[in-house]
């Protein structure tokens, strides 16, 4: 009866997608024999995997999940899934899921324990670092796909309980470079437009994105636009092939990290040819430059003379673009009788100038008036599912605080103080406790000035890069590593304490998604054997070492609508106010800034925004910064940090399939879609591999300065790669390919740079 039942039976699944390359689907994916279908009872959920959003409802058998299907009532996918939303039930039923924490023994064994036992010792072995080393001697390693709550609660925890800024999330290597660039253009995170905008926009250009890969959902959003009316064009620019080319009109391939001539040249014609927007201009624009470290006011003008060294004749041939195309392209992006959005993901972000990619993006919106206003607008993807609800609105990062306080700032501490009832001074600055980003706080991990490090909801084993850097040394340095997960990865291998975590709907929580949308979920199934979610593990921790007060025990019963309310009132009147728990509870998700019930779907502009001053010049107010006008940057191209060169002669460019979630831990345990990609494979074009001597399916070594790694060859295939270039995904355990990549960051961001680094490659005998 029960293995009939896991049977994957297909029920009514209808492919609705406009392309081929980008299945989307519409119907209900059941594990449960026909009778049990029909006593499902189905409740809302927002999707676990990407930063879209979408709504699926889940239906529930005998305390089981026995089918999925999308939420019709969803504004974000009117009822319709990826292939991985379709795989969610799965993602909690893989035979090994941790089921009990596990202490590592003497004899260097991972041994069951219970959790007091687990807990307890967590908390007393930081209870003796923390005295004899100092508070910042542990640290806590966090994730966007954290929930709200469990945001919250770990940053309560460390920022006011133990009182380090030793916090931060995965987030970091992944859209660290959009926020620094939000808050240099607009000095407030996040987009001001929405997915509506897709509905409505003419022209789509993507700076590096493989949406019909990444994020299925909003590429057909943008099929159904292009469908509906024969003037819209979508294109593609990238580094190589990939589904998102046969989805797109145009597919323009570039020399890796020239993006920043692109952008630059795109100005360069949109001003030389009389294209700006000028009383937009005169009404919400600065022009600043920051070239060497020092931000200056500069003018117009100064910004002309500036884009003069990126004419399109000037950098056509490091671009890869003939320059008469990349005239054609910017005078569609100039069109004033045209909507144009921008979307962009890892390309532009992953990037030694990431920050001023992003700006560069901003700039064509602005100086062409094509932001704040409907169906326009440059809208940075958020890969997780709460990379922007947790990481970004939370402030889980080592220089931030709730809805875009700082650290550094005084009064924001105080605020935080105020609100959380501290006495002053409780909140570490950065004085009494260093900002330490991600990569450089593995460093201190590796060179044992941090002695103790907790990851949550995450896998850096596998996701940090250049990993040679770190491990060994860990190991040798005796760190005290706790690692909670819901599956055996890459970091639970190395784990002192391993803790079993409740996954998505075996807790409730909530996620934020890439338009500001917060969405709520109960809980509805409960987590296997003794698994339990990642708030609960912080909350007895922190309570274990004393600071109990922060976690009041008569929120127990509700512990993640209680810290969610008590976070909410940490954003009102912040311009990031998010919803009530009700509105949400009842609701399909709001978009923040909420004010009575109400969301907003495009911030700074008058029509949609509560908080533009009624004296706005024509309803348009970038109100995060202190005149109401956003800037445009002059950035410089600058190089890569590694090109390829006669040693390492190709570029390696890392990043993502379909099919797989990251390291792979959640989707190969989905059956069909492990099936469908069982390994990483090494991408190469057809005149590399036969001057390498490579077929289809031989072992290829890629060896870059730092480390080496063996991959099966795949040529012409779904990926596409230009000439001098291998492209490798990173969801294989057994094809670790960060033991190969970069450690360069930016230098603003801190984001690494995962997408080019020189590597050689040669045939295994
Ligand atoms: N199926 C699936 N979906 C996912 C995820 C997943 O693991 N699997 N993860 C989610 C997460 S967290 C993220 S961050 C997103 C990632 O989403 P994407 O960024 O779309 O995916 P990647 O594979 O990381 O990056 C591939 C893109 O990088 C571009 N690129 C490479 N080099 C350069 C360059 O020098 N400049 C520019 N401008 N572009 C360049 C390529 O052209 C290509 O479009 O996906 C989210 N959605
Ligand atoms: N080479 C290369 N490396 C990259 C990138 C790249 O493009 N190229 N991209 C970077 C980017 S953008 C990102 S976002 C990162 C992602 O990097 P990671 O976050 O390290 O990768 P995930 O596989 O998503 O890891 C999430 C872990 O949490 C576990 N998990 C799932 N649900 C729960 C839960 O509810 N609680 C707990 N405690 N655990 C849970 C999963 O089993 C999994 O092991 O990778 C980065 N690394
Ligand atoms: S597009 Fe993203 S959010 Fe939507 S079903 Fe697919 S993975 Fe889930
Ligand atoms: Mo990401």
């Amino acid at each position: 009866m029960r293995s009939s039942r896991r049977e994957f039976v297909k029920r009514s699944l209808t492919v609705v997608a406009g392309t081929a390359a980008m299945p989307l689907y519409h119907g209900t994916l059941s594990t449960a024999e026909a009778d049990d279908l029909d006593r499902a009872t189905f409740y809302k959920s927002p999707c676990r995997f990407c930063g879209t959003g979408c709504g699926v409802e889940v239906g529930v058998v005998d305390g089981r999940i026995v089918a999925v299907r999308g939420d019709d009532a969803s504004p974000v996918n009117a009822g319709l899934l990826c292939a991985k939303g379709y795989g969610l039930a799965e993602v909690l039923y893989g035979e090994d899921r941790l089921t009990q924490p596990m202490i590592r023994n003497s004899a260097g064994a991972l041994e069951p324990a219970t959790w007091d036992e687990a807990l307890n010792l967590i908390a007393s072995r930081w209870t003796d670092l923390i005295s004899a080393h100092g508070k910042d001697s542990v640290a806590l390693f966090g994730s966007g796909q954290w929930t709200i709550p469990d945001g919250y609660a770990g940053l309560k925890f460390m920022k006011a309980g133990i009182r380090t800024n030793n916090l931060e999330p995965n987030a970091r290597f992944c859209m660290a470079s959009a926020v620094v660039g939000y808050l240099k253009t607009y000095g407030i995170d996040e987009p001001s437009g929405s997915y509506d905008d897709l509905d409505g926009a003419d022209y789509f250009f993507l700076w590096g994105a493989n949406m019909a890969e990444m994020h299925p959902m909003l590429f057909n959003r943008m099929q159904r636009r292009r469908q509906a009316d024969p003037g819209v064009r979508i294109i593609n620019f990238t580094t190589f092939g990939q589904m998102t080319n046969e989805g797109s009109d145009e597919n323009h391939l570039f020399t890796p990290h020239s993006d920043l001539l692109l952008a630059n040249a795109f100005a360069y014609v949109l001003v030389n040819e009389g294209m700006t927007d000028n009383s937009f201009i005169t009404n919400h624009v600065n022009f600043r430059s920051e070239v060497t470290g020092s931000d200056v006011a500069i003018d117009m003008a100064a910004y002309t003379a500036f884009l003069a060294d990126y004419a399109p004749a000037m950098v056509a041939d490091r671009i890869g673009i003939p320059a008469a195309e990349i005239e054609r392209l910017a005078r569609m992006f100039g069109d004033p009788s045209k909507n144009v959005m921008s979307l962009w993901t890892m390309g532009v972000n992953q990037h030694t100038r990431g920050v001023w990619m992003n700006n560069l993006l901003h700039n064509l919106h602005l100086i062409t008036g094509k932001v704040a206003r409907l169906n326009n607008g440059p809208l940075s993807l958020t890969g997780q599912p709460s990379a922007c609800g947790t990481c970004r609105e939370v402030g889980t990062f080592t220089h931030r605080l709730p809805s875009d306080r700082v650290v550094a700032n005084a009064e924001h501490r105080a605020e935080m103080e105020t609100l959380w009832s501290l006495p002053a001074g409780t909140l570490p600055s950065p004085a009494d406790s260093p900002l330490t980003h991600a990569t450089a706080m593995w460093e201190k991990v590796a060179a044992g000035d941090i002695k103790s490090i907790w990851v949550s909801c995450t896998n850096p084993y596998q996701t940090l890069p250049n990993l040679n850097k770190y491990v060994d040394r860990i190991r040798s340095s005796g760190a005290f590593i706790i690692v909670s997960d819901i599956y055996p990865s890459a970091s639970t291998i190395e784990a002192d304490v391993v803790l079993p975590a409740a996954c998505w709907v075996e807790k409730e929580g909530f996620f934020g998604n890439t338009e500001r949308r917060t969405q709520h979920f109960a809980q509805l199934v409960n987590p296997p054997g003794e698994a339990r979610d990642d708030t609960w593990q912080f909350v007895e921790v922190a309570r274990r070492m004393g600071f109990g007060s922060l976690f009041p025990a008569s929120w127990d019963a509700n512990l993640a609508r209680n810290l969610y309310n008590e976070y909410r009132s940490c954003t009102l009147g912040t311009k990031h106010d998010v919803a009530t728990y009700d509105d949400l509870v009842a609701s399909r998700g709001l978009r923040w800034p909420v004010i009575g019930g109400v969301e907003t779907q495009i911030r700074f502009n008058s029509t949609y925004d509560p908080y533009v001053s009624a004296s706005a010049p024509d309803g348009i107010e970038f109100y995060g910064k202190p005149d109401g006008r956003a800037v445009v940057w002059a950035r410089p191209y600058e190089p890569p940090a590694e090109s390829p060169d006669a040693t390492y002669p190709f570029w390696l460019c890392t990043g993502r399939v379909l099919e797989h979630w990251h390291t792979g831990t959640m989707t190969r345990r989905i059956r069909a879609l492990h099936q469908t990609q069982p390994e990483a494979l090494a991408y190469l074009s057809n005149a590399d591999a036969a001057s390498l001597g490579v077929s289809a399916g031989d072992m290829v070594r890629i060896t870059s300065r730092r480390g080496t790694i063996e991959a099966r060859a795949a040529l012409e295939c779904r990926i596409t790669v230009p000439d001098g270039m291998v492209y490798v995904p990173f969801f294989d355990q057994s094809r670790m390919i960060n033991l190969v990549t970069l450690g360069a960051i930016d230098p603003q961001s801190k984001q690494p740079d995962y997408k080019k680094c020189a590597v050689q490659i040669e045939r295994v005998a």
